[in-house]
């Protein structure tokens, strides 16, 4: 989970130059640039944000598998499958495929809701003892609270194309048994009509490099959302990975556990789910796209505003953010107090904290003569 980061940070640097990475440092560092070759590097810079891309791949018709919240009548069932990242991303959109009832229309969805979990342990008692014959390789107990984007709360937005009748040839509805013997062969094959969810993210999910689990749940005005599998391994056009998992799966009843969908209940599989995901790297893991970060490197943990940047980098002890040396201590504390009231304005930090960096910046020699 550790994430490399910009160590150019500390030095003093223009903003033109903070902008230009490692890569830019390594070739100032070697040789006079013009401004001609500045301009080119940063260039090609601004077009290293680089694309995140995840798919399973399209549905193979093996098994479609419950996703739902409760209503009345109905107990909360929730279908999971994996996706690795190897850097910091930020998540814009996600797409999973599955089966609405046969006649469905996309107005039969009301509401979709979207969860992330890390793999088990974490998020997870260890304590307690599994009501199932295996935790390990399993979706975490309870989602990571901040990644979760519902519609019923404007933080997502979704859009359903339904595409062609579809059948699966197996399925599990209600079929989730507690205990050490939780095969059933499955619920057998369901047909209905083959639908694209299409979500998007607002605000996007922000995830450092790691292995996590993909839960999305859909809300119909009748009927059931099950989830279609997609192949497994995964082949191109989806996007293989190394370590890839089998999809889970879980009621109300059976929570916090998960069981295996393919070895626990069916005997077949391992099955994944039809989903992908999009967005973009984020080099420094402070939340904010590489392509929106105008200060990469921001040090691990620290607030940042829409632009990706801290009050230290905007108001760097070096000097000014625009370059050349402050002019007294009196204009560095002005600027991080500048910053500070900005940041508090936004909701960023707290008065308590404003006034602690403020109070922390009059304490520094930063700006004194000889610094
Ligand atoms: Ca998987
Ligand atoms: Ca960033």
């Amino acid at each position: 989970m550790t994430i490399e980061r910009n160590k150019m940070k500390t030095i003093n640097e223009t903003p033109a130059l903070r902008r230009l990475g490692p890569f830019g440092w390594a070739a100032l560092s070697t040789k006079k640039t013009t401004a001609g070759a500045l301009t080119l590097l940063l260039l090609a810079f601004q077009t290293s944000a680089a694309t995140f891309l995840f798919s399973t791949g399209d549905p193979d018709g093996k098994i479609a598998t419950l996703s739902r919240p409760s209503s009345p009548g109905k107990i909360q069932t929730e279908t999971a499958d994996d996706f690795m990242v190897t850097q910091a991303v930020v998540i814009a959109q996600a797409t999973f495929t599955g089966l609405l009832p046969s006649g469905a229309v996309p107005a039969s969805v009301g509401n979709v809701e979207v969860e992330f979990y890390h793999v088990f342990p974490g998020d997870s008692n260890t304590n307690r003892t599994p009501n199932v014959p295996t935790r390990a390789n399993s979706p975490g107990d309870v989602e990571i609270e901040d990644a979760t984007r519902d519609g019923s709360d404007g933080s997502l937005s979704f859009a359903v194309m339904i595409v062609t009748s579809f059948t699966a040839s197996n399925s599990v509805v209600n079929g989730i048994i507690p205990g050490s013997a939780p095969f059933t062969s499955g619920e057998g094959a369901v047909s209905g009509a083959e639908a694209v969810v299409t979500v998007t993210f607002n605000p996007p999910v922000a995830l450092p490099a790691g292995h996590y689990f993909f839960r999305p749940e859909v809300q119909l005005s009748s009927g059931d959302f099950l989830w279609l599998s997609a192949p497994r391994p995964i082949v191109a056009p989806g996007t293989p990975f190394t370590g890839d998992l089998q999809s889970w799966i879980r009621n109300d009843a059976l929570a916090p556990d998960w069981l295996r969908i393919g070895t626990d209940i069916t005997h077949q599989g391992p099955f994944n789910a039809a989903f992908s995901l999009s967005g973009e790297t984020d080099e420094d893991g402070d939340g904010v796209a590489d392509s929106a970060d105008l200060c990469p490197g921001t040090p691990a943990g620290t607030v940042v505003d829409a632009s990706g940047c801290s009050i230290d980098q905007i108001a760097p002890c070096s000097g000014p953010a625009s370059g050349g040396t402050w002019k007294n201590h009196g204009q560095y504390v002005s600027s991080v107090a500048h910053a500070a009231e900005a940041f508090l304005a936004q909701g960023l930090i707290s008065a308590e904290q404003a006034e602690k960096i403020v109070a922390e910046a009059g304490q520094s020699n930063c700006g004194s003569t000889g610094k």
